[in-house]
């Protein structure tokens, strides 16, 4: 039977490839996002590559009754998840503290936060049940070290380090494993939903770095999802050559290559 994998927030960047990625590897994918259209686009190009089976869940993330309908009808079509990827988040606006959106600080905290516990409340019992699995988030650089202006983004992405350090806690017993992957900047979709659609800004965060691209952590989280039974990797942080950490990076022109 083939391995079954849920990635929350499929319908672009780092998700998208990770779909792609398990695609190719034979898993039945659940790819889950707001944006109906793209799922389904994405659904039919993978059922048509690969010949695995693919399952599109509309709902959005913030919204409990959604996740939990969501997962009942993921039941009805799956008999296990082997592996969870709390993948869907955001950043919106970059502004200092004083002058900060209310209602972005909101949408990060009920994205990023609140809906990864959503729906690992739905999942954790499914892997109990079957005695394992593997529960993947994704934090950030940014919950290693704020940066500037990032204030709740950062906060948010500092909870999901701590709520994954309490998930392995808690799930131990049940042989499930938790893993944070955090990457550094990477070329996706991310900044022109942080800047609003400011396609400009949003290619400027990336023009000089040779930022890390969403195949890199599709590429790493296979690694992380295929090691043998008895090995789990905690924490993962990764970023692109030009940067070291969430605060300091360097333009890939003044990396010194003789
Ligand atoms: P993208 O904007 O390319 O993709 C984000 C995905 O999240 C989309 O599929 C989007 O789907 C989904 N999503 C956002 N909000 C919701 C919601 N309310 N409900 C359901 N799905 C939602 O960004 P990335 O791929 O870069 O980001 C993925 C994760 O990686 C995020 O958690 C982000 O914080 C983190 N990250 C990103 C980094 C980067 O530099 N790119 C670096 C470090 C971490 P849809 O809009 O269709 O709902
Ligand atoms: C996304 C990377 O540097 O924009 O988490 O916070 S950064």
């Amino acid at each position: 039977m083939a391995r079954t994998i849920l990635i929350t927030g499929a319908t672009a960047g780092f998700g998208r490839a990770m779909a792609s990625k398990f695609a190719k590897e034979g898993y039945t994918i659940c790819i889950t996002g707001r944006r109906e259209d793209r799922l389904e686009d994405i659904k039919a190009e993978l059922e048509n590559q690969y010949g695995v089976k693919v399952i599109a869940l509309v709902f959005d993330v913030r919204d409990r009754a959604q996740v939990t309908a969501a997962i009942d009808r993921l039941k009805e079509q799956v008999e296990r998840v082997d592996i969870l990827v709390n993948n869907a988040g955001l950043a919106a606006g970059l502004a200092p503290i004083d002058e900060g959106d209310v209602d972005d600080w909101e949408v990060m905290i009920d994205t990023n936060i609140k809906g990864l516990l959503y729906v690992t409340r739905q999942i954790a019992p499914m892997m109990r049940k079957q005695a394992g699995g593997h529960i993947i988030n994704i934090g950030s650089t940014a919950a290693n070290l704020v940066y500037k202006n990032g204030n709740v983004y950062c906060a948010t992405k500092f909870a999901v380090d701590a709520l994954s350090q309490a998930m392995r806690i808690d799930l131990l017993p049940y042989g499930i494993k938790v893993t944070t992957i955090n990457p550094g900047m990477a070329e996706t979709e991310f900044s022109l939903v942080r800047f609003k659609g400011d396609a400009e800004r949003a290619r400027n965060t990336y023009a000089e770095i040779n930022a890390l691209q969403a195949e890199d952590i599709a590429d790493i989280t296979w690694y992380c999802a295929t090691l043998p039974p008895h090995v789990c990797i905690n924490d993962l942080t990764v970023t692109c050559l030009t940067q070291a950490n969430s605060y300091y990076s360097i333009k890939e022109a003044d990396r010194i290559k003789e």
